[in-house]
């Protein structure tokens, strides 16, 4: 939301509408980076940790923010990037200004070899992980764009500086960190070249720091220097991490973070943008990771972030079943044992937006790729349609709030077009009809805040083998809940012989459930979902 009529959401937007998501019932708010930057990617390129971002607002719109939302009782917490800053950030321009200057070292500088950078390793972003700094020679490394340089976390001065700024946000009162790339702070020893077979000019790098070993030494330092000491909520970006791995992360005996976002589910729908959604696969991914921490540590469960187009767009059916698939989504995640994260219009059922021109395009990632398909000889048209199922800029676009101009958000023009849908997809028009997406999120979150079992209650996967039917239940002493979700457009057959349904005992359900008897078998409709109560 856009409180000064620049085009661009900020503090005192988001204060704006503490009420809005009090209503909806949410308990913490995590902020993308909100720091001064100069927004190559979005505020992942910080120039200043311990100053707000000049379109955002500044230091004091960020403290009435705060005592707002912990007025309303709600919770704020930030994004911590570690692995990086931005080119302009003060220790980059002292460190890229000569060999051996003091901060030198806080970054990771090579020798080119034969005139090439000094490794083979590709840029999450495309392209080379490393530039050349034509005033002293020599390359630095990004994981991620140009202007991202990665910091060496093997220096030890460089990461008592990132405690002390850690500990600064902390005594102010925030309420925890989301973390950002956080299973990237380790590379490999020597930061050698990777194999390379299909002769790339370079090569996708992820062997080489994601997850490697000595990476939860780092993140075992941080907690004991920092978060340790505050009663706060953490979550780390970390891809990579298995189920097996993940109690190492967030097991309660080790006291490192409290939770990690991981990339399975992730994964699985952006390897092949055009395949089906394979439901089996989803069941068989999240049913480890609820195993492998019940009783041991706790999960973060999402299905949207910014970094991902929205998932209606490629699991559900936003044109014959808005409401059905964004609720049976909602339906089928939320009631899992963890916290329950929402991305920001995904309570509306929003969908991927549509994109005119490639100059539309905002995010760095997006860029990169066009550039580099362009070079690869891609027509626009072809990049255009790669883009429309694939572009972060798919979940960015501005939170419609009404069927006003720019949907609400801002009197100027938005710094990113509006989804076009907006008209029939705002908050205004869902929170006045009692049968919208929002209304049913709503739902959602007060049933998992009243019931114990659905926040402490053991899960178990029925029907593992079903194509269609997510079906598990939760329960605690015996009782608790089953939940049902037919994820297809497809009708789908529903049996367990061991659990009678009764009407009487239905929560919730996205589609008019006429009254039954006692029943152990069923037919869901396309993209049905039903809680009920079991004992
Ligand atoms: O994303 C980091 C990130 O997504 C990687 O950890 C991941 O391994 C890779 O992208 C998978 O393809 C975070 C932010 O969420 C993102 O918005 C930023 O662009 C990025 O870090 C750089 O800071």
């Amino acid at each position: 939301m856009d409180s000064d009529g620049d085009g661009i959401g900020d503090l005192g937007g988001i204060t704006a509408r503490l009420d809005y998501l009090s209503w909806l019932g949410i308990g913490v708010i995590w902020l993308c980076p909100i720091f001064r930057s100069p927004n190559d990617d979005n505020g992942y390129d910080i120039s200043d940790y311990q100053d707000i971002m000049a379109e955002f607002g500044t230091m004091a719109d960020f403290d009435r923010l705060l005592a707002e939302a912990h007025r309303r009782g709600m919770r704020v917490i930030l994004d911590l990037v570690l692995n990086h800053t931005s080119d302009e950030h003060p220790w980059f321009i002292e460190s890229r200004s000569s060999r051996d200057d003091p901060r030198r070292d806080w970054y990771i500088w090579r020798n080119g070899r034969r005139g090439r950078e000094p490794n083979n390793w590709a840029s999450i972003f495309e392209g080379s992980a490393w530039t050349l700094d034509p005033a002293t020679g020599q390359y630095y490394l990004h994981l991620f764009s140009a202007r991202q340089p990665d910091l060496d976390w093997e220096n030890p001065a460089l990461r008592r500086a990132m405690y002390d700024m850690v500990r600064w946000w902390l005594d102010k009162g925030i309420d925890g960190f989301r973390i950002d790339a956080i299973s990237h702070l380790k590379k490999a020893p020597g930061l050698p070249d990777l194999p390379n077979p299909h002769r790339l000019r370079y090569v996708p790098s992820y062997p080489m720091h994601m997850n490697r070993p000595g990476v939860l030494d780092f993140v075992d330092e941080l907690s004991r220097e920092t978060f340790r000491h505050y009663d706060i909520m953490t979550v780390g970006e970390a891809n990579g991490v298995s189920p097996d791995e993940a109690v190492e992360w967030v097991g309660a005996a080790r006291r490192r973070l409290s939770m990690i976002l991981q990339f399975e589910h992730w994964t699985l729908w952006s390897r092949d943008p055009h395949a089906e959604l394979d439901v089996v696969a989803v069941k068989r991914i999240f049913t480890r990771w609820q195993r492998a921490l019940h009783g041991r540590g706790w999960n973060a469960l999402y299905l949207e972030n910014h970094d991902l187009p929205r998932v209606l767009s490629r699991w559900g059916d936003p044109r014959h079943h808005r409401f059905a698939s964004a609720t049976a989504l909602a339906t089928m995640y939320f009631l899992m044992e963890g916290t329950p994260f929402i991305y920001q219009g995904q309570e509306l059922g929003m969908a991927n937006t549509v994109f005119h021109s490639l100059a539309e395009f905002d995010d760095v990632f997006a860029r990169n790729r066009i550039a580099q398909m362009r070079a690869e000889g891609r027509d626009d048209d072809h990049i255009l349609a790669e883009l429309a199922l694939t572009a972060r800029d798919n979940s960015r676009t501005p939170m419609p709030w009404s069927d006003g101009d720019n949907a609400g958000f801002s009197p100027a023009t938005p710094w990113l077009p509006v989804n076009p849908e907006y008209r029939e997809v705002n908050v205004a028009r869902q929170r006045g009809a009692a049968d919208s997406v929002l209304h049913f999120y709503r739902r959602l979150i007060a049933l998992r805040a009243a019931e114990p079992a659905l926040i402490h209650g053991r899960y178990a996967l029925l029907l593992e083998r079903n194509r269609q039917i997510y079906a598990y239940t939760r329960t605690l002493d015996g009782r608790g809940f089953l939940i049902l979700c037919n994820l297809t457009r497809r009708e789908a057959h529903y049996r367990h012989h061991r659990l009678p349904l009764r009407h009487d005992a239905l929560v919730l359900a996205n589609h008019e459930v006429p009254a039954h008897p006692a029943i152990t078998r069923c037919v869901l409709r396309p993209f049905e979902a039903r809680v009920y109560r079991i004992d």
